[in-house]
């Protein structure tokens, strides 16, 4: 038996080993990275379920139409592929066809063309001719950052009613444990005179002092039949926002040993002097 200091010992012991382990799988969540160029790896092609095959990753994809904040049960979004074919994801009304990127540049200083950044495959929901609803990600620990984007928010001719003009918009909720709404982002309203986002990507990111979201969901505020309405999504980093890098407590641990190297071999030249 242990007497209740050594109990004490044991359990601050037992805590040490459980935030090493929460520690490491934040560390390997912080790099993830999707852009859904990996279908094959996954068991995934055009048109196929995507729900938990990234869950290792720290979450996963559903849809919730009852706004309950949990995955609807018997329906999922989709990965799609680029181009024409089958179910399709959005149309590029400039260039007249399905699932294309704009013509232009998504980075001109680093030669990425909107192409590049859309790659072969993106997420969607329900696809064109069937709303499939709000997407969600649900996160397994939760967390504090997140980036990625929406493609071809447009804007154009209402045609089935004269004198309104169609317009996109999307309203990104980051959702706490109760599902309550902890942050929303509206995307831009996709309008005529603009021709909204048509085969171009608006990105979003919420970025937050605690891990407190839970749940990520994406709901159509804009102006169209739902039956017109399929969202588009591409890019998405999971527990940071893109290109603002969190250090993994590994490297830091190095950088931390490498200082203590550094204030050494100053040492050691001061001593020597
Ligand atoms: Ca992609
Ligand atoms: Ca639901
Ligand atoms: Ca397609
Ligand atoms: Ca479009």
């Amino acid at each position: 038996m242990f007497n209740k200091a050594q109990l004490s010992n044991k359990l601050t012991v037992l805590a040490g080993v459980t935030a090493i382990a929460v520690g490491t799988a934040t560390s390997a969540q912080a790099a993830s990275f999707i852009d859904f160029e990996d279908p094959s790896a996954l068991g995934l092609g055009d048109n196929q379920s995507v729900t938990d095959q990234y869950l290792d990753l720290g979450f996963t994809f559903g849809l919730d139409n009852d706004l309950d904040g949990l995955a609807d049960e018997g329906i999922a979004p989709a990965l799609e592929a680029k181009g024409k074919g089958g179910t399709d994801g959005f149309v590029n009304g400039g260039e007249k066809t399905n699932d294309v990127a704009a013509a232009g540049y998504f980075d001109e200083a680093n030669g990425v063309t909107y192409a590049d950044r859309l790659g072969d495959y993106f997420l969607r929901t329900g696809g064109l001719g069937g709303n499939g609803g709000n997407l969600l990600i649900t996160y397994t620990e939760g967390t504090s950052a997140a980036s990625g984007e929406l493609w071809d928010i447009d804007g154009n001719k209402n045609w089935w009613s004269k004198g309104r003009d169609r317009t996109e918009q999307w309203a990104v909720q980051a959702l706490g444990a109760d599902n309550n709404i902890l942050e929303t982002m509206l995307s831009p309203l996709g309008d005529r005179s603009t021709g909204g986002l048509d085969g171009k990507p608006w990105m979003w990111s919420f970025d937050r002092d605690s891990n407190d979201i839970q749940a990520i969901r994406f709901v159509f505020t804009g102006d169209s039949k739902a039956k017109n309405v399929g969202l588009a999504f591409d890019n998405f980093s999971s527990h940071s926002v893109e290109g603002q890098d969190v250090p993994e407590p590994a490297s830091a641990l190095g950088l931390l040993v490498l200082g203590m190297l550094g204030g050494g071999s100053v040492l050691a030249k001061r001593k020597a002097q």
